[in-house]
Order: C-alpha cells, then sequence, then structure tokens
C-alpha cells in the first residue's frame, strides 16, 4: 500500500475478538493503522462507556475505525471491514472471489451468520460463564448449544474446502471475520472435538501472517 497514506486509528480492547478482525483486515491489504486501547468502563478518558469515546461511537462498543485520510469514521466490526475494503481493497483480494449475483451473496451470507449468529451466541456463552453476576445454568447451556450448532453449520460448509477456508476459493475478509471468536473456543469452555475442519482451518489461519501481525500489533500495543 502506497506510502502517502496515513495510519488510520483502529479503536481496540486488550482481549475484545471484534476489533482484532479489523486489524487483520489492515494487516492484509498492507494498511497503515495505529491502535488505540479502550477498557470497557465508564471512565471519561480510557472507557468504550465514557464521554471521549461515546463521540467515536455513541454504542460504546469497539472496534471504531478512524480514516485521517478521508475523514469517515466507522463502528461496527461489518461496517468497518466493508469501508476497508471499499476504499483499501483495490485488487479485491479479501472480498467475495466471484462477481456473480450467487457470489456476493454468499460472501455476505456468512459474513452476517457470523455477525448475527456465531459471533453474539459465544459472546453470551462468555458472558454466562464468567461475567454473570449470578450461576443461570440454563442460560449457559442454551447459548452452548447455539454455539455448537453454529459450529455445526461451519463444519459443513468447510468440507466444500477440506478446510481451507470458509469460501471455498480462497481465504476472504469473511475468514477475517469468524478467526477471532473460533480461537475463543476453549476460553469459553467448548471443545473442538467434534470439528476436525473448524480445527484444521483455526490452525491455517493462525499461520497466517496477516492474523499473526494482527495479535502482536493488537498485544504490543496494550503492553505500552
Ligand atoms: N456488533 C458489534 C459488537 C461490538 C462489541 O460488542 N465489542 C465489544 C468488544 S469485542 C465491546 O466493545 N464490549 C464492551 C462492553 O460490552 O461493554 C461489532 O461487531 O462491532
Amino acid at each position: 500500500m502506497a506510502a502517502h497514506i496515513k495510519p488510520l486509528v483502529l479503536h481496540a480492547h486488550a482481549t475484545g475478538p471484534n476489533p482484532i478482525k479489523i486489524a487483520i483486515a489492515l494487516e492484509s491489504l498492507h494498511v497503515p493503522f495505529i491502535v488505540k486501547s479502550w477498557d470497557f468502563s465508564d471512565d471519561p478518558n480510557t472507557g468504550v462507556k465514557g464521554t471521549t469515546f461515546l463521540k467515536i461511537n455513541e454504542n460504546g462498543r469497539v472496534p471504531a475505525l478512524e480514516d485521517p485520510n478521508t475523514g469517515v469514521i466507522s463502528w461496527e466490526s461489518g461496517a468497518c471491514m466493508n469501508y476497508v475494503r471499499r476504499v483499501y481493497d483495490h485488487g479485491n483480494s479479501i472480498g467475495p472471489p466471484g462477481g456473480s449475483a450467487q457470489d456476493l451473496v454468499d460472501f455476505e451470507k456468512w459474513e452476517y451468520f457470523l455477525l448475527s449468529t456465531l459471533g453474539p451466541m459465544t459472546g453470551q456463552v462468555n458472558w454466562f460463564r464468567h461475567y454473570h453476576s449470578q450461576k443461570n445454568d440454563d442460560a449457559l447451556q442454551r447459548y452452548v448449544a447455539q454455539t455448537y450448532r453454529c459450529y455445526d453449520v461451519l463444519e459443513e460448509q468447510l468440507k466444500k474446502s477440506d478446510g481451507n477456508s470458509i469460501l471455498p476459493a480462497r481465504v476472504t475478509a469473511v475468514d477475517y471475520h469468524f478467526e477471532p471468536w473460533v480461537r475463543q473456543y476453549k476460553f469459553a469452555g467448548l471443545s473442538l472435538d467434534n470439528y476436525p475442519l473448524i480445527t484444521k482451518w483455526l490452525g491455517l489461519m493462525d499461520c497466517l501472517e496477516e492474523v499473526q501481525e494482527a495479535y502482536c500489533k493488537i498485544q504490543n500495543c496494550m503492553k505500552k
């Protein structure tokens, strides 16, 4: 990517999976960016629910992405990802591999499946397992079952590429959306024992340079 691009600002959190997707995409496209770290509090200066951050994203969640080259501010990881693709993926290296109406829908359906279903179900598992103030086993079991149901759907889809990528043709931004959420399976108390293709896919994803660089950048930032 051309050196004249001013670094974008990715607003992130130490462990939250949603900002990592955007870091992976930016790394993949060689778009320069810096990471600004927030906590989940309402502290006016450091928290996503504080006055400073709410001026960037009134929904009080990361990621948010500021682009000084265009003046555009995006939030919601799906909107951030699609902004990055529209503005910086000139060669369509991470977008839909084909141009037919079906190709575009195939890209979007898997993207939305992660954004609306696998991600939120896993998030609820994490919430009821680790953070909810009272034990609520019914809720936990409900979200565990829903997340495994999503894993079943993903495992089936991965048969089309023998576990190499979610869309059969090649790795795309869809894989970037899924990676940080599936990577959390152990933290969520889940098992991949019944999912050999998800296991293979996750191993391949973790070897990608853009994935390694993205985690490294976010973690380095957090150490500062
Ligand atoms: N649908 C949003 C979800 C964003 C989200 O929930 N981000 C988490 C971090 S991964 C967050 O900011 N949580 C703060 C909180 O729950 O207070 C997206 O895809 O960007």
